[in-house]
C-alpha cells in the first residue's frame, strides 16, 4: 500500500509536509494528515510518469481534488478515482477494475476513463512538460538574462540557449521565439507546441508566478517565467538543498509585480548615483594622472552597498566590517564609510609629511573606522573597512575573523548585529584560492559569521585578461556554490533590479545566516588604472565602451521621462556634490600632516594613552603564585564535571600531570596550561586556532575531554578554572592555512585584550599561509600603524622526519626582522628590553624549557602594547625528561629570560673555558648530552638564546665578556643557509664589535630542509657535535 504523499515526498528534497507549512499556497485541511488521505492500493510509485519532479505536479493535483473532484480537470478526476480505486501500474488511464467484482456501479464509474484516455494522457504529459519548463527556468533562467551592459559578452562564457528554455536571447521577437519553441517542440522535448500555448495549466507549488492564481496559460507562464529569470536579474539558486530556502527565493522574484520602487526611493538611488560618478569625475578632473582605480562602469557600486547597509540597518545591524580590493575604494571610503573628503584629497599631495612611525601605504589600500547614523534608518551604524594589502583576496578571512571577535565581545551569537561585506574583483574571485578557503569557514561554529553578503564588481576583465582565459567556470562566482549560497547576477546598468537584489540578499542574510554574492555584471571605463591603455589588448570592447552611456545619465533620463525628477532637480544635485567636493578640496589645501591614524581600521580604546601611547614602558612579572600554580595544575589534571568517562590513556596522561603538579614542575602541555590558565583569571579571553589543536597534534595538549560513552559530550576544563574568569575558546580549524591564520589574525585585531593564537599542524606549513605573513602580520603596523599581538606556534626541530614536518622556516622569519645587524642599540637606555620590544615589527622566540614558554605567553599580554608573537615549538621535547621547568622559575618575580646563560661547571672558572657556544632550542638537549659524554663542562660554555629578535645584544654582550678567553661557535640543527646562522651572526659580530670571530658548527648548505633518511640524519647530527665540541675545529681557518 502506498501513500501517494509518501511516495510523492521520497522523489523530493524535503517533505511535502515542509513544503505546506512554510508557504502561502493554501492546501485543503484533509490533505495535511497523512491518516485522512485515501490510500491508492496500486503502486503509484510504478506510475511511468511519476518521476523526480513530475510528482511535485501530480501531488498538486491530488490535493486539489481531494479537497473538490470538481476543481481539477475532469481528466484527473477519472486518473484519481481510478487508481484510489487500485488500477495497477500504467494502467490507470485504462478501463479500470472493478471495485469489487460484480459491482455495476463501479463498472459504471469507471467507464468514462475509456473515453477519457487519450486526452487524458496527453493532459497528463503537457503538464508535466509545463512542470519541467518552469524549473528549467528556475535553473537555467540565468543563462539568457540579459546581464551584459554592453550587450557584447556572456555573463556565464557561453552564448547557447540552454536547450530546455523556450526562451530566446532577443525575447522581444517573438517570431525567434516561436521559432525556438518550434525546435524544442520538433525534438520532442516538451511535447508542447503553438497551439498549447493558450491552454490553461495548474501552476504547481513550486513557483510563485502566478501571484493570486493557480492556473495560467502557457503563453502567460512563459512570459512571467521570463521576466522572472530572463531580463536583467540571473538568479542562481537551484543547487541549494534546502526547500524552504529554494521557496524563498523564488517568491522574492517571481511574485508578479514584486520589484517596485516608490518615486521617493528612485530619487535616493539617483542621488547616490550622482555621489558615485561625480565623486570619480571630480578625482579625474584633479588629478588626472594619478592611480586611483576608479569605478567608471561600476558606479552602481555606491547605491548598491548603501541599500545593503540600510536594509541591514533596519533588521538590526549596528556594526558592518568591510573588505575591498582596490577598485573604487575610494569612493566606497568617502560615499559609503563617509570619510571626510578633506581627508581623502589630501592624500593626493605627495609632499604631505606623515605625523606618525611606521612607512606608511598608499591610498586605496588604507582602512577605516567610522560610527554615524544611518539617514535612511535613523539608527547609529559603525562602518569599518579593513586595511589590505595588494594581494587580491587576502583581506577576506581577515575581515570575518574581525567580524566574528566583534560578534563575540558584544555577545551576538547570531549575527544580528554585526555582519561582514566583502567586495571582489571577477577575476580574483574566480582565481585567488583563498577566497574558497574563506567561504569553508563559513558555516564552521567557531569560524561563522553568520552569512558574509560578497559582492562582485564584475566588470569581465581582469587587468587585460580576458574571463575566457581566466576562468574555467561559467560565472566568477561559481566558487560560492560550495557553500549554497545563493548568487543575484544582475546588469549593473538597470539600477533598480541592482538594487532590488542587493534588498534581497541582505534579507536573506538576516533570515538566514547564510553567506550570498550579489555579482554585479558591469565593465571598466577605463584601462587597469587611469594611466593604462585598454585598447592595447581590448579593442571591441573598448569600443563599446566608448559608446556607452554613462549609467547616471541612463538613469536620469529615465526617471525625468518618468517624471520622478525634473532635468533642473537632476541638475542641481549635480552641482551640489560638485560644490561639496569642492569646499573639500580647499580645506585639504590646509592639511600639513598627514595621520596615518586617522586611518586605522580597529582603534583600541582606552589602551592606549589619548595621543596614542603606551601607558607605561614596563611590563611586570610574568610570574604567579604557588596557589594559582597548583589550582591550575590540578583542574589541568582533572576531569571537572561530574558523570564524565574519558578514555582509559588519557586518564594516565591526567594521572602522569597531577604527578608533576605534585613535584611543583611543568612539561610543555602543562606550562601552556598556566600560562592560559592564569590569564583567563584575569579577564583575558583566549582563542587557540588551528588544526587538531583540541588534542594537540602530538596528542600532547587535551583541551577538550570526550565522554567516551555519550558521542559528541565533551568539556573543556579550562573553562572550569575560575568563578569569572574570561571564556577559553579553542576550536580545531578547517585544513586551511591561509584562510585561519588570515581569521584569527582579524580576530586579534578587534581587541588587545585577548590572546590568539594559530598553531601550525607543522611549522613548514605556514608557508600556504604566507601572504597573510608578509603582507599583514609582518609589516602591518609599519604600513597601517595598527598593532596586532597574535601568536604563531610553529612546531619545528630536526628529528629525522625528512624534509617535510621539519623546518617552520627560522631564517624566513628572522630575515623580515626590522633591526638592524650593524648597528650596536644604547645598551645603557632605561628599559632596554622593553624598547627593543616596542621598536621592533615582530617578536621572534625559540623557547628551550617550558617555564619561559609559559613566560613568553604571559608576557605577550602584560606588554603594554602588542607586537605578533612567533613560537618556534618543539616535538620530542614535549616529552623529554629534562625539558621540565620546576615551579620555582615560574613564581612571582620571575621573568621571561631572553637568554638563558650557562649555569654549570664552566660559568664558575669562566677564564677557563674555550669554547662558548651559542644556541637555540633543541639542540641545546644534544649539546649538554655530547658534552657530558666528552667530560668537556668546564672547557665549553653552552649560552642558550631564546629570544632571538628583538636580538639580546645587552645580556649576549654580557656572556661574551664573561669568557674572555673562550673562542665562539653558533651551533645549530638546521642547514647552514637556513635556520638562524644569517641572522644571528652579523648581530654577534657587532655585539662584540668584531672582535672575534663567530664560527659555525651545523649542518651543511642544503636545498630541502632535512634529509628523508634516518641514518644520515643522525650521522650528520653527529657531525655537528663532533664539530661543536672539537677545540680544533676552526683552527685552520683563523
Ligand atoms: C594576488 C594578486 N595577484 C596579482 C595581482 C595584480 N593585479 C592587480 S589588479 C589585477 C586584476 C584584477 O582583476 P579583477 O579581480 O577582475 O579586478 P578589477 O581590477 O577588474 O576590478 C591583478 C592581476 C594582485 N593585486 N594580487
Ligand atoms: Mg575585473
Amino acid at each position: 500500500m502506498f501513500h501517494l504523499r509518501t511516495c510523492a515526498a521520497k522523489l523530493r528534497p524535503l517533505t511535502a509536509s515542509q513544503t505546506v507549512k512554510t508557504f502561502s499556497q493554501n492546501r485543503p485541511a484533509a490533505a495535511r494528515t497523512l491518516g485522512q488521505i485515501r490510500c491508492f492500493t496500486a503502486p503509484v510509485a510504478a506510475e511511468p510518469f511519476l518521476s523526480g519532479t513530475s510528482s511535485n505536479y501530480v501531488e498538486e493535483m491530488y490535493y486539489a481534488w481531494l479537497e473538490n473532484p470538481k476543481s481539477v480537470h475532469k481528466s484527473w478526476d477519472i486518473f484519481f478515482r481510478n487508481t484510489n480505486a487500485g488500477a495497477p501500474p500504467g494502467t490507470a488511464y485504462q478501463s479500470p477494475l472493478p471495485l469489487s467484482p460484480g459491482s455495476l456501479s463501479a463498472m459504471a464509474r469507471a467507464q468514462p476513463l475509456v473515453d477519457a484516455q487519450p486526452n487524458v494522457d496527453k493532459l497528463v504529459e503537457d503538464h508535466l512538460a509545463v512542470q519541467s519548463l518552469i524549473r528549467a527556468y528556475q535553473i537555467r533562467g540565468h543563462h539568457v538574462a540579459q546581464l551584459d551592459p554592453l550587450g557584447i559578452l556572456d555573463a556565464d562564457l557561453d552564448s547557447s540557449v540552454p536547450a530546455d528554455i523556450i526562451s530566446s536571447t532577443d525575447k522581444l521577437d517573438l517570431a525567434v521565439f516561436k521559432e525556438r519553441l518550434r525546435m524544442l517542440t520538433v525534438g520532442g522535448f516538451y511535447g508542447l507546441d503553438e497551439s498549447d500555448l493558450d491552454k490553461v495549466f495548474h501552476l504547481p507549488t513550486t513557483t510563485f508566478i502566478g501571484g493570486q492564481e493557480s492556473a495560467l496559460p502557457l503563453r502567460e507562464i512563459i512570459r512571467r517565467l521570463e521576466m522572472a529569470y530572463c531580463q536583467h536579474i540571473g538568479v542562481e539558486f537551484m543547487f541549494i538543498n534546502d526547500l524552504e530556502q529554494c521557496q524563498w527565493i523564488r517568491q522574492k522574484f517571481e511574485t508578479p509585480g514584486i520589484m517596485q520602487f516608490t518615486n521617493e526611493e528612485k530619487r535616493t538611488l539617483l542621488a547616490r548615483l550622482v555621489r558615485s560618478t561625480r565623486f570619480e569625475d571630480f578625482l579625474q578632473r584633479k588629478w588626472s594622472s594619478e592611480k586611483r582605480f576608479g569605478l567608471e562602469g561600476c558606479e552602481v557600486l555606491i547605491p548598491a552597498l548603501k541599500t545593503i547597509i540600510d536594509k541591514s540597518s533596519e533588521n538590526g545591524v549596528d556594526y558592518v566590517i568591510m573588505g575591498m580590493p582596490h577598485r573604487g575604494r575610494l569612493n566606497v571610503l568617502a560615499n559609503v564609510i563617509r570619510k571626510e573628503l578633506e581627508q581623502i584629497f589630501c592624500q593626493f599631495d605627495s609632499k604631505l609629511e606623515a605625523a606618525d612611525e611606521g612607512s606608511g601605504d598608499v591610498k586605496y589600500h588604507l582602512g577605516m573606522y567610522h560610527r554615524r547614523i544611518n539617514r535612511v534608518t535613523d539608527r547609529n551604524i559603525t562602518l569599518s573597512l579593513v586595511a589590505n594589502p595588494s594581494h587580491l583576496e587576502a583581506a577576506d578571512p581577515v575581515v570575518m575573523g574581525k567580524t566574528k571577535a566583534e560578534q563575540f565581545y558584544c555577545g551576538d551569537t547570531e549575527g544580528k548585529k554585526v555582519m561582514s561585506i566583502l567586495l571582489h574583483g571577477d577575476a580574483a574571485f574566480a582565481g585567488q584560492g583563498i577566497v574558497y578557503e574563506t567561504f569553508h569557514l563559513s558555516d564552521l561554529p567557531s569560524y561563522t559569521t553568520h552569512g558574509t553578503v560578497h559582492v562582485v564588481v564584475n566588470n569581465q576583465i581582469g587587468f587585460t585578461t580576458d574571463p575566457r582565459m581566466a576562468r574555467s567556470s561559467p560565472y566568477p562566482t561559481d566558487v560560492a556554490r560550495v557553500v549554497n549560497a545563493p548568487i543575484f547576477h544582475v546588469n549593473s546598468d538597470d539600477p533598480e533590479a541592482v538594487m532590488y537584489v542587493c534588498k534581497v540578499a541582505a534579507e536573506w542574510r538576516s533570515t538566514f545566516h547564510k553567506d550570498v554574492v550579489v555579482d554585479l555584471v558591469c565593465y571598466r571605463r577605463n584601462g587597469h588604472n587611469e594611466m593604462d591603455e585598454p585598447m592595447f589588448t581590448q579593442p571591441l570592447m573598448y569600443k563599446q565602451i566608448r559608446k556607452q552611456k554613462p549609467v547616471l545619465q541612463k538613469y536620469a533620463e529615465l526617471l525625468v521621462s518618468q517624471g520622478v525628477v525634473d532635468q533642473p532637480e537632476y541638475e542641481e544635485e549635480i552641482s551640489k556634490y560638485d560644490r561639496i567636493c569642492e569646499e573639500a578640496f580647499a580645506r585639504s589645501k590646509d592639511e600639513k600632516i598627514l595621520h596615518i591614524k586617522h586611518w586605522l581600521d580597529s582603534p583600541w580604546p582606552g589602551f592606549f594613552t589619548l595621543d596614542g601611547q603606551p601607558r607605561s614602558m614596563t611590563c611586570p612579572s610574568t610570574g604567579l603564585t604557588e596557589d594559582i600554580l597548583t589550582h591550575i595544575g590540578n583542574v589541568a589534571s582533572s576531569v571537572p564535571v561530574e558523570n564524565f568517562t574519558i578514555h582509559g590513556g588519557l586518564s594516565r596522561i591526567l594521572k602522569t600531570r597531577g604527578e608533576l603538579v605534585k613535584n611543583r614542575t611543568v612539561d610543555w602541555a602543562l606550562a601552556e596550561y598556566m600560562a592560559f590558565g592564569s590569564l583567563l583569571k584575569e579577564g583575558i579571553h583566549i582563542r587557540l586556532s588551528g588544526q587538531d589543536v583540541e588534542r594537540g597534534t602530538f596528542s600532547h595538549r587535551h583541551h577538550v575531554l570526550h565522554d567516551q560513552n555519550v558521542d559528541k559530550k565533551t568539556c573543556i576544563p579550562m573553562n572550569h578554572l575560575w568563578p569569572n574568569q574570561a571564556p577559553y575558546t579553542v576550536c580545531n580549524s578547517s585544513l586551511s592555512e591561509y584562510g585561519v591564520l588570515g581569521f584569527e589574525l582579524g580576530f586579534a585585531m578587534a581587541s588587545p585584550n585577548a590572546l590568539v593564537l594559530w598553531e601550525a599542524q607543522f611549522g613548514d606549513f605556514h608557508n600556504t599561509a604566507q601572504c597573510i605573513i608578509d603582507q599583514f602580520i609582518c609589516p602591518g603596523q609599519a604600513k597601517w600603524v595598527r598593532q596586532n599581538g597574535i601568536v604563531l606556534l610553529l612546531p619545528h626541530g630536526m628529528e629525522g622526519m625528512g624534509p617535510e614536518h621539519s623546518s617552520a622556516r627560522p631564517e624566513r622569519f628572522l630575515q623580515m626582522c626590522n633591526d638592524d645587524p650593524d648597528v650596536l642599540p644604547n645598551l645603557e637606555e632605561a628599559n632596554f628590553d622593553i624598547n627593543q620590544l616596542y621598536d621592533c615589527n615582530w617578536v621572534v622566540v625559540n623557547c628551550s624549557t617550558p617555564g619561559n614558554f609559559f613566560h613568553v605567553l604571559r608576557r605577550q599580554i602584560l606588554l603594554p602594547f602588542r607586537k605578533p608573537l612567533i613560537i618556534f615549538t618543539p616535538k620530542s621535547l614535549l616529552r623529554h625528561p629534562e625539558a621540565r621547568t620546576s615551579f620555582d622559575e615560574m613564581l612571582s618575580g620571575t621573568h621571561f629570560q631572553r637568554v638563558i646563560p650557562e649555569d654549570g661547571l664552566a660559568a664558575q672558572n669562566p677564564e677557563n673555558v674555550k669554547r662558548l657556544l651559542f644556541c637555540t632550542g633543541k639542540v641545546y638537549y644534544d649539546l649538554t648530552r655530547e658534552r657530558k659524554a666528552r667530560g668537556m663542562a668546564e672547557q665549553v660554555a653552552i649560552t642558550r638564546i631564546e629570544q632571538l629578535s628583538p636580538f639580546p645584544f645587552d645580556l649576549l654582550l654580557r656572556e661574551v665578556q664573561k669568557y674572555p678567553n673562550a673562542e665562539l661557535a653558533w651551533c645549530q640543527e638546521e642547514h647552514k643557509n637556513q635556520g638562524y646562522y644569517d641572522y644571528v651572526k652579523p648581530r654577534l659580530r657587532t655585539t662584540i664589535s668584531r672582535a672575534k670571530p663567530v664560527w659555525y658548527a651545523g649542518r651543511d648548505p642544503a636545498a630541502a630542509p632535512a634529509t628523508g633518511n634516518k641514518k644520515t640524519h643522525l650521522t650528520e647530527l653527529q657531525r655537528l657535535l663532533d664539530t661543536a665540541f672539537d677545540l680544533d675545529a676552526f683552527k685552520n681557518f683563523s
